[in-house]
């Protein structure tokens, strides 16, 4: 099968249009057997420096190319992705493990945002607006930032990849990326696409390797001008201080602690499947992954029941087979991490109801694999409840009313996504108000964010800007105000020349 993949037995970096081994090296694992599938690159920051000097030649004559026409080589990259979705799907599951059904619909994200910002290379709109004085011209007007750092994660290699470097690449910037040592097929397999697609050199480098070595090196570096990370809140925080010592413009997404309220006139079986679906989906490995049910407590019982019943039917395996439906978690630390949770989670006096194991019997041995958990009578100010596990493990909380579901729902310090089931027009009106979340679901679960709204969140998931949508580009443009005087003379704004 992996031979069948992908022909290398080792990665390479991709710098300045050429593939360049690095001197260290390290194993990919799939979590879902404990095969090693190739060897990725362990750079230095030397790699890094000779890519940012590529790119900064590249990103000149780049900036130079119509609009339009760069749009043209992310157009050939998206109908490329989709002649090989089925083949980055496979190998997708293999580096992550996330079942095959949503290695497709993660690929197909980054398709879709091939396309979107394929289009947006028509519509780089800035504005034109009226001048203070007579014959004066003034417009505003994008700009690319110049190079441009992103530092990506292992839980959407593909798709989050494309959030940040489509709208960088179509806005005439040149890119670092470092992808994570993790997931680095993808990176390899988009960068070889954007090649034959016909992205001049030096435009896209991935140079793979370390945080501390790879990722401090970028957010070092005087002609990285921007850096765009998704991952940890640690790493997020260490980046967004370094950043700032520096005044580089920084866009950060370091996860969510999300929650899905369940008021007693929705429809149940909607907003189980909705949980199910948001909570043990990619087990739990999402940053918009449903953590925390709030259900009103005239319904308690039955949500459980129901949860139940639907957790006993989940099938957990290998992402390859597509009878299952939960993959494997990403490594040795993943699993340890959310093992820890359910020993504080029991020791906090929440009750354990379903789950809460590694499963580590012949069939799962050599993966890393965790049994979907349901832990119930939570208070909101559990640790279970508050913290981010990144696992297949839900706090349900139950609530007295509309407005405490509301309060316990922001009662955290991240604000990713939110969802509430209710068949009350006048709450759902009010739950998008005063959801304080940069993503907000009415009768659907957290997750399923689509490419052409901004992705982000509020409080600690980051620090104010968003990827995907078309305010990706805010991230990676600058503005311009641009004046130009046609009268002949000089004229003074905010002068009176009378
Ligand atoms: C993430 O986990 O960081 O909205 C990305 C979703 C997906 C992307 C998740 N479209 O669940």
């Amino acid at each position: 099968m992996r031979e069948a993949l992908l022909n290398t037995k080792k990665l390479q970096n991709f710098i300045d249009g050429e593939w360049l081994e690095a001197r260290e090296a390290a194993p990919v694992v799939n979590p879902a057997n404990g095969e090693t599938i190739v060897d990725v690159p362990l750079s230095k920051g030397e790699d890094v420096n000779k890519a940012v000097l590529a790119a900064k030649k590249a990103q000149k004559e780049w900036a130079l190319v119509p609009a339009p026409q760069r749009a043209e080589v992310l157009f050939t990259a998206g109908q490329m992705m989709k002649e090989r979705k089925e083949h980055l799907s496979k190998l997708l599951t293999m580096e992550n493990g996330k079942v095959l059904e949503e290695a497709r619909g993660e690929v197909q994200e980054g398709i879709d945002m091939a396309f979107y910002m394929a289009g947006e290379g028509r519509r780089l709109f800035g504005h034109t607006t009226p001048a203070e004085l007579p014959n004066k011209f003034s417009m505003s007007q994008r700009a690319p930032v110049g190079v441009v750092g992103i530092i990506t994660p292992w839980n959407f290699p593909i798709a989050i990849a494309t959030w940040k470097s489509f709208p960088a690449i179509v806005a005439g910037n040149a890119v670092i990326w470092k992808p994570a040592t993790e997931t680095p097929i993808m990176a390899f397999e988009l960068a070889k696409i954007l090649e034959e697609a016909g992205l001049p050199k030096g435009v896209l480098n991935v140079v793979y390797g370390k945080g501390s070595e790879v990722g401090d090196a970028m957010v070092h570096h005087d002609d990285i001008r921007v850096i765009s990370f998704t991952g940890s809140n640690e790493t997020g925080r260490h980046i967004a201080s370094e950043c700032g010592k520096q005044l580089k413009k920084v866009s950060l997404e370091m996860g969510g602690k999300n929650a899905i309220t369940v008021m007693d006139d929705a429809d149940l079986d909607l907003a189980v499947e909705g949980i199910i679906w948001s909570a043990y989906g990619t087990s739990g490995q999402r940053c918009t992954a449903a953590s925390r049910v709030i259900v009103h407590e005239n319904v308690k019982e039955k949500v459980e029941e129901r949860l139940l019943a639907q957790i006993e039917k989940l099938t957990i395996g290998d992402g390859l087979d597509e009878s299952n439906k939960v993959g494997p978690i990403i490594n040795k630390a993943g699993l340890e991490k959310i093992e820890k949770y359910i020993q504080i989670g029991k020791e906090e006096g929440a009750k354990l109801m379903a789950g809460g194991y590694v499963l580590d019997n012949d069939n799962y041995a050599a993966g890393h694999y965790f049994a979907p958990t349901l832990f119930t009578d939570c208070t909101a100010d559990m640790r279970i409840s508050q913290e981010e596990i990144f696992g297949p493990v839900i706090s349900l909380i139950p609530v007295k009313s509309f407005e405490e579901a509301i309060e316990v729902n922001n009662g955290v310090k991240y604000g990713l996504s939110s969802s509430i089931f209710t068949t009350d027009a006048n709450r759902v009106f009010q739950a998008q108000r005063d959801l304080d979340t940069g993503i907000v679901y009415v009768n659907a679960g957290t997750t399923g964010a689509e490419i052409h709204l901004p992705f982000g969140g509020t409080k600690g998931t980051g620090n104010g800007h968003r990827d995907s949508g078309v305010q990706a580009l805010d991230v990676f443009t600058e503005w311009k105000a641009v004046y130009i005087d046609y009268s002949g003379k000089l004229q003074r704004a905010q002068i009176d020349t009378e």
